[in-house]
């Protein structure tokens, strides 16, 4: 049942996602539509009441992989594998047999899970809900199953329930909770997805059998016996039919009622938009959505992986995701102990302190009205306040907050003792503040802009800005691209790690993207251009004041910034820029960005 409050018109969202095809020689090549994810769209993607209200505003959330994978942390047999470790029995990966992998229960004994500690983590790191896996793509339920033996109370010495425990502490601590499940794939149940294909009588495995012999009424038991859940999280529903799908979320709505499904059940019967893994979207998105973001590489714990998000990054990324109007739910990896990585923890809770100082920024918070990011950090919203979280502290002593047209009634720092307005002026429609030298917090500082109107009705220059005192970094995304194609590409670095990037290719002779850009101070501007390509590059940069920069450079297969000369704006005000490929393949050039940076 969709909420009342909402129309009954499908809104259609498709993610298109690309997959990697892991070749043998280690190299990877890409292919359009992932075959996986499958079409990842929502029905209503603005349920912001009823059901969707807790989620709405929380804007932060603890994902958790942990499973039989986990005991293994990415080595199998003396020899490590690297990429996501949940992955590491596929054939693309460490190819273990089925059988074989289920031996490796025999020794899960994971003493050291301490659900309470996992779910104050997740309250001291300033996250309202847990989001778990009950069972991931190898099959193994981290439930008490009566389903299916293969799960964690039957078949280690463990023998514990620790998602009772977990959703326990929850409850006492006042978070929210929620179960990931693979409803599709299955690697050792007959009959699931990428799974076995026969019994062991040799007899033929369907689909139907698995979904109505394990998937079904196992996703039956994680809605009854956990109390009231606040999430049901599907992932990869690939190719599975649509009446499956239908049936699980109708089973879903009856038994959970305030539960929210992510769209990556499939067929568009989730509540909300799930981005792609590990990815914070450059513009704002009008629904409700969520990006999945992991703490280090792997989502799953990897004995190798240390390369864990600083206190920092956590906050920049949550803080984009809530700016550009989304959620952010945010992974870590338990070991084979079940403890959940050290550093890890130390980063999540020294972001967690921030938070709490801050708790205006993110909980309950609004997009930015802009679309996007600044060069200088993020905006959130909230009623008649703006909460400019600066990442990057300004110089000079000055802070450019660009085209905006309402009256603002005063703005000061937060978080301390000082409690005087922040002077400021207003030039050309951008707003200046005189902020002190001094960087007043770290890793951020906030500053609180008091506005006359709802931060919901103000009217603002969208163009990206171009300040005199801090670079600006224009994607492509924000480009408008004649007679070359504008396409979100992604890859993975290591297996399973996304990275993602709009760029454009296909250039020919009169391709061309076009930036609409505003500038404070006309003058001289260093300009770069971010790229992939092969060979040397000749590319030429026009403004619409007749300015041309015209350079050749290098180029690799992996982007990165050039530098093209010196750009002029002879002018204040909103122009456009222009680039296009005077000589390389226009096949392999790909254009990211382009860089304008004052000079001083
Ligand atoms: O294949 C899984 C992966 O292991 C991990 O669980 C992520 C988390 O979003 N979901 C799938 C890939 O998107």
């Amino acid at each position: 049942m969709l909420n009342k409050n909402h129309h009954l018109h499908f809104l259609f969202i498709f993610l298109f996602f690309t997959q990697s095809v892991f070749l043998q020689d280690g190299k990877e090549k890409q292919e359009s539509m992932d075959k996986m994810w499958g079409e990842t769209s929502v029905v209503d993607g603005n349920i912001r009441e009823g059901r969707g209200k807790f989620f709405d505003e929380s804007n932060f959330g603890m994902f958790i992989h942990w499973g039989l994978f986990s005991n293994l942390g990415g080595k199998w047999k003396g020899k490590t594998y690297y990429g996501i470790g949940e992955w590491l029995m596929n054939p693309r990966v460490a190819n273990i047999p089925p059988k074989e992998y289920m031996e490796v229960a025999k020794d899960f004994n994971p003493t050291n899970f301490d659900a309470k500690a996992i779910a104050q983590l997740a309250k001291d790191a300033g996250m309202k809900y847990i989001i778990i896996t009950s069972k991931h793509h190898e099959g193994f339920a981290m439930f008490d199953s009566k389903v299916s033996d293969f799960n964690i109370v039957d078949a280690t010495p463990f023998a514990r329930d620790p998602m009772k425990e977990l959703s326990k502490a929850c409850h006492d601590l006042g978070l929210g909770f929620g179960f990931y499940y693979s409803h599709n794939q299955d690697w050792t149940a007959p009959g699931g997805t990428n799974g076995p294909q026969t019994y062991d009588d040799g007899s033929e495995a369907s689909f139907k059998e698995y979904f109505y012999k394990k998937c079904k009424p196992q996703v039956k038991e994680i809605c009854t016996n956990y109390g009231e859940i606040d999430f049901v999280w599907f992932d990869t529903p690939g190719g599975m039919k649509k009446e499956y799908v239908v049936e699980l979320a109708e089973m879903v709505r009856e038994l959970q009622p305030n539960a929210m499904m992510s769209s990556r059940v499939g067929y568009g019967l989730g509540d909300y938009l799930t981005h792609g893994d590990m990815e914070v979207p450059a513009k704002n998105l009008d629904v409700l959505w969520e990006s999945c973001d992991t703490n280090n590489d792997s989502w799953s714990y990897a004995w190798y992986d240390n390369n864990f998000k600083s206190p920092r990054e956590i906050l920049h990324r949550l803080i984009s995701t809530v700016g550009r109007g989304g959620t952010y739910l945010f992974n870590i990896g338990p070991n084979a102990s079940g403890a959940v990585p050290k550093i890890g923890v130390q980063f999540l809770e020294e972001a967690g302190k921030w938070i709490k100082k801050y708790p205006q920024v993110v909980y309950g918070a609004g997009s930015s009205p802009w679309g996007h990011a600044f060069p200088w950090g993020d905006v959130t919203t909230r009623d008649k306040s703006m909460f400019l979280s600066v990442f990057n502290w300004p110089q000079d002593g000055k802070l450019y907050l660009p085209g905006l047209e309402n009256e603002i009634i005063s703005a000061k720092i937060l978080g301390t003792d000082k409690t005087e307005n922040l002077k400021f002026t207003k030039k050309k429609g951008w707003f200046v503040f005189d902020v002190p030298y001094k960087i007043p917090d770290n890793p951020v500082s906030v500053i609180e802009v008091v506005l006359k109107d709802n931060a919901k009705d103000l009217k603002v220059e969208k163009a990206l800005g171009i300040y005199p005192n801090i670079e600006t970094e224009c994607l492509v995304e924000f480009a408008e691209v004649n007679n070359a194609t504008k396409k979100h590409i992604r890859w993975m670095e290591k297996f399973g790690e996304w990275k993602k990037v709009n760029q454009v290719s296909n250039w020919g002779k009169s391709s061309t993207a076009s930036f609409t850009v505003n500038v404070l101070e006309s003058g001289y501007y260093y300009l770069d251009l971010n790229y992939k390509g092969e060979g040397r590059l000749v590319w030429k940069t026009t403004t619409d004041e007749g300015v041309v920069v015209q350079n050749q450079q290098a180029a690799t297969e992996k982007y990165n910034a050039y530098s093209m000369g010196i750009l002029e704006f002879k002018t204040t005000g909103k122009h456009t820029v222009s680039v296009s490929l005077v000589e390389g393949d226009p096949d392999t050039s790909s254009l990211k960005s382009i860089i304008i940076k004052p000079i001083n």
